[in-house]
C-alpha cells in the first residue's frame, strides 16, 4: 500500500527534487503539499511550489500556503544559497494550479483527523512553524500521525552557525514543540544529506531521463551547486530534502540510530543546535531517532526512477 505523506516544505531547490521523487515515485501517495516561509518568504515559496507543480503536471492534489514568519523570532531568509526568488536558476512556468483558501495548518489537521490513525507520515523540509502550530492547534494529530520524518539538524554538523541547521536556527522554538512531542521522530539532518551530493556522474544519470523535468532538475543543481561552492566551498551540492522523502520510500536507503534529540533555545553560541545524546543507551521511551549513513547510491536511483515516471 502507498505511503500516505504531507509534504510541507520551502521551494527551494532541493524541496523542489523532494517534491518531484514524492509525486514520481508510485510508493508515496502525496495528500498535500504545504508551504512555509524559509528559503524565501512565504509568498515566494509557496510560487515556486506551484510552478515545480505546473512543470511536473500535477493535478488533483491540494496546496496551502502556511506561516509567513516564525513562531517567535524574525524571519531569515538563504537567498545566498537559493537566489532571490528561493528558486533561481531555471525559467520557471507560470503556475495554474489554485491553491487551496485554507491555511495549510488546518489542512495539516483535516486530513490527518479525517485519516485512519497511524496512517499519514509529516514530512517537513523547512523549519518546523507549521508543524508545530499543528501541534497546538489541535493535539490529537500527535498521536495520530504515523511518524515524522523531517529534514533538518544535524547532531555533529551545523550549517546556519557552528553547529546549527538552516530550518531549525530560523525557528528554534517551533522545533522544540515538534522534537518534544511523543510522535516517532526521524531527523534526517546534515550529517546525512552532507552525504547526498549531487556529483558529476548523478547529473548524466539525470541528463539522460530526458525529460522537461529532468532537464528543470539539471538547472536547479547547477544554480545550487554554484551557490553551495560559493557560500560553503562543497565541490558538489548536498541535497537535503529528498532524503527525507528516499527514507519514507524505503527505510534501508539510509541507517538510523535511536538517541534522544532536544533543541538548544538559550545557548549564545549554540541556538537552534539539535543536541543529541549519545552517552548511554537509548530509553525505551525514546521516540527519536537520527539518519547516519547514507546509501548513495540507492538514493539516487529513487531520485532518476521518479523523474522517469514523470512525463
Ligand atoms: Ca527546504
Amino acid at each position: 500500500m502507498a505511503k500516505k505523506i504531507i509534504l510541507d516544505c520551502d521551494p527551494g531547490h532541493d524541496d523542489a527534487i523532494a517534491l518531484l521523487l514524492a509525486y514520481g515515485n508510485p510508493e508515496i501517495d502525496l495528500l498535500a503539499v504545504t508551504t512555509v516561509a524559509g528559503n524565501q518568504t512565504l509568498e515566494k515559496v509557496t510560487h515556486n511550489a506551484l510552478a515545480v507543480a505546473e512543470m511536473a503536471k500535477i493535478q488533483g492534489i491540494p496546496f496551502a500556503a502556511g506561516a509567513s514568519r516564525p513562531l517567535v523570532r524574525d524571519i531569515e531568509v538563504a537567498p545566498d544559497i537559493h537566489g532571490d526568488s528561493g528558486l533561481d536558476g531555471p525559467k520557471l512556468p507560470e503556475p495554474t494550479l489554485m491553491l487551496e483558501s485554507c491555511h495549510a495548518v488546518e489542512l495539516i489537521i483535516k486530513l490527518i483527523m479525517s485519516h485512519p490513525p497511524k496512517t499519514i507520515t509529516l514530512v517537513p523540509t523547512g523549519a518546523l512553524t507549521n508543524i508545530a502550530l499543528a501541534a497546538r492547534l489541535e493535539p490529537r494529530i500527535v498521536e495520530r500521525v504515523k511518524e515524522v520524518v523531517l529534514m533538518g539538524g544535524g547532531y555533529h554538523v551545523g550549517n546556519w552557525s557552528a553547529v546549527a541547521e538552516f530550518n531549525i536556527k530560523i525557528d528554534p522554538e517551533a522545533a522544540h514543540i515538534v522534537f518534544n512531542e511523543k510522535w516517532p521522530l526521524t531527523m534526517v539532518g546534515l550529517d546525512l544529506t552532507h552525504q547526498a551530493l549531487a556529483t558529476p556522474d548523478i547529473v548524466a544519470n539525470i541528463t539522460e531521463v530526458g525529460t522537461d523535468c529532468s532537464q528543470f532538475v539539471i538547472e536547479l543543481l547547477a544554480f545550487f551547486g554554484r551557490m553551495y561552492k560559493q557560500a560553503q566551498g562543497f565541490d558538489a551540492p548536498p541535497v537535503h530534502d529528498p532524503c527525507a522523502v528516499a527514507y519514507v520510500i524505503d527505510p534501508t536507503v539510509m541507517t538510523t540510530q535511536r538517541v534522544p534529540v532536544d533543541i538548544e533555545l538559550t545557548g549564545t553560541l549554540t541556538l537552534g543546535m539539535t543536541v543529541a545524546d549519545f552517552r548511554h543507551p537509548a530509553p525505551d521511551d525514546c521516540h527519536t531517532q537520527v539518519a547516519v549513513k547514507l546509501d548513495h547510491a540507492k538514493f539516487w536511483q529513487l531520485v532518476v526512477d521518479a523523474l522517469k515516471n514523470i512525463r
